[in-house]
């Protein structure tokens, strides 16, 4: 196994606030249970401009962003049997150790092997394996997918099947698994149930087609873009609001509109003011909302007691409660069998060098996704 330092074109998040640099950086080789992918393509979440503005309590510069990826293995460190070279994968930023409390409770997937370390920008070892002259560069979410060479641990990685085409199938890397798990997985939407979703991004848009899928009767879609409606109608939604467009709270007109409240809702923006509407939006006795949107350092939600005292749940999700390792793989074999689609959410592609356009066109909300290609 080599022990050179491998080159890699990156994009490099100097401080909180300030576009990418994209820089030449080394690589230092897979330690012990680690694995060096080459990142093939990666998708811009929210999550990472979350985080480049400075809001996240865990964000620590200067770091290499991105978690939305798929590549495929380039070496692998000391004893690593789980994946070899030439594999397929998608980085997760919420590995599957199997052995830990959270792994074998059978309650969660937030396993908590790495957990720790992943949240301060380093390796489990505690240290980095991005360096530009000689500085380390902290590593995010486990998965720095915004670099075209990345290491990661042995157990934060999916392997999947080498047909699936990873320019698409890493959006399963976040976006799109949030969304269908969340639904699927989390609230468990059943056949003719009623839904609301808040926020028509790649989450909101993925929780779409898991609630066509669970079969849900109605289906909700609520966002102050409207220009995100036509795809929202596409997927499977059956309603489309504007809150702007009403003048009263948008939870009034949503119990209104389904004679009581939805059976589930699911906030999708990190906005807290949402959530309290998407809580207050459900029906009395059994309604229950879904949290995945990601608010920043020192927001609170708030809500009468009431509300929950009168039966409203009020739940939350990361990566849609999915188990990386065990259950991504199925998740590529069903976008394979043509269950679901994801160039629908792939509105913009472009190179690295371009990265901070596709941020530039989140803020404006002309996008769903962009898919970076190295
Ligand atoms: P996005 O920016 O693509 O989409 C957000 C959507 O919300 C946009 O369409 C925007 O117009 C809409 N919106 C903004 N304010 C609104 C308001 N007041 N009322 C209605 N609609 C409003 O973002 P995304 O990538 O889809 O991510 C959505 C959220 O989910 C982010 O907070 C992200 O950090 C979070 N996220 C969480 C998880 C998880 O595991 N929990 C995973 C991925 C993303
Ligand atoms: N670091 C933030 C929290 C960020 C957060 O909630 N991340 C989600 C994934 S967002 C993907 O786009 C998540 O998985 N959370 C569970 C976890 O273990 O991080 C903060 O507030 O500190
Ligand atoms: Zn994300």
């Amino acid at each position: 196994m080599s022990q050179e330092f491998i080159k890699s074109k990156a994009a490099i998040a100097w401080e909180a606030g300030k576009p990418l640099s994209i820089e030449e950086v080394d690589v230092m080789p897979p330690q012990k249970g680690e694995v060096l992918v080459r990142i093939v393509a990666t998708g811009v979440c929210h999550t990472d401009a979350f985080t480049l503005s400075g809001d996240d309590p865990e964000g620590v510069f200067p770091s290499i962003l991105g978690h939305e990826g798929g590549g495929i293995v380039e070496q692998v460190g000391e004893g690593v049997t789980s994946v070899e070279v030439g594999d397929h994968v998608i980085p997760l930023y919420t590995a599957e150790c199997g052995k830990c409390k959270m792994c074998t409770s059978g309650k969660t997937n937030l396993c908590s092997a790495v957990r720790e370390t992943q949240g301060k920008g380093l390796m489990p070892d505690g240290t980095t394996r991005f360096y530009k002259d000689g500085q380390p560069i902290y590593h995010y979410m486990g998965t720095s997918t915004f670099s075209e060479y990345t290491v990661l641990p042995e157990i934060s990685l999916a392997k999947v099947n080498k047909e699936a085409p990873l320019e698409e199938v890493c959006l399963l890397g976040c976006g799109v698994t949030t969304g269908m798990g969340a639904v699927m997985n989390t609230a468990k939407v059943e056949e003719g149930a009623t839904v609301a979703i808040f926020g028509l991004g790649g989450i909101g848009l993925s929780a779409i087609i898991g609630a066509t899928m669970a079969k849900a009767s109605r289906i909700i879609a609520i966002d102050i873009n409207e220009s995100k409606f036509d795809l929202a109608k596409k997927l499977g939604a059956t309603d489309c609001i504007n809150p702007k467009n009403y003048d009263k709270p948008i939870q009034e007109v949503i119990v209104e509109l389904t004679d009581g409240g939805v059976d589930y809702s699911f906030e999708c923006i990190g906005n807290v003011d949402v959530m309290r509407s998407a809580l207050e939006c459900c029906h009395k006795g059994w309604g229950e909302s879904i949290i995945i949107g990601v608010a920043g350092a020192g927001q609170e939600i708030s809500t009468r007691p009431f509300q929950l005292v009168t039966g409203r749940v009020w739940k939350g999700t990361a990566f849609g409660g999915v188990k990386g390792r065990s259950e991504l793989p199925d998740y590529v074999e069903r976008y394979m069998n043509g269950e679901f689609k994801l160039n629908d959410f792939i509105t913009h592609t472009m190179k690295l060098e371009k990265i901070n356009e596709a941020f530039e066109l989140m803020h404006e909300g002309k996008s769903i996704r962009s898919v970076i290609h190295y």
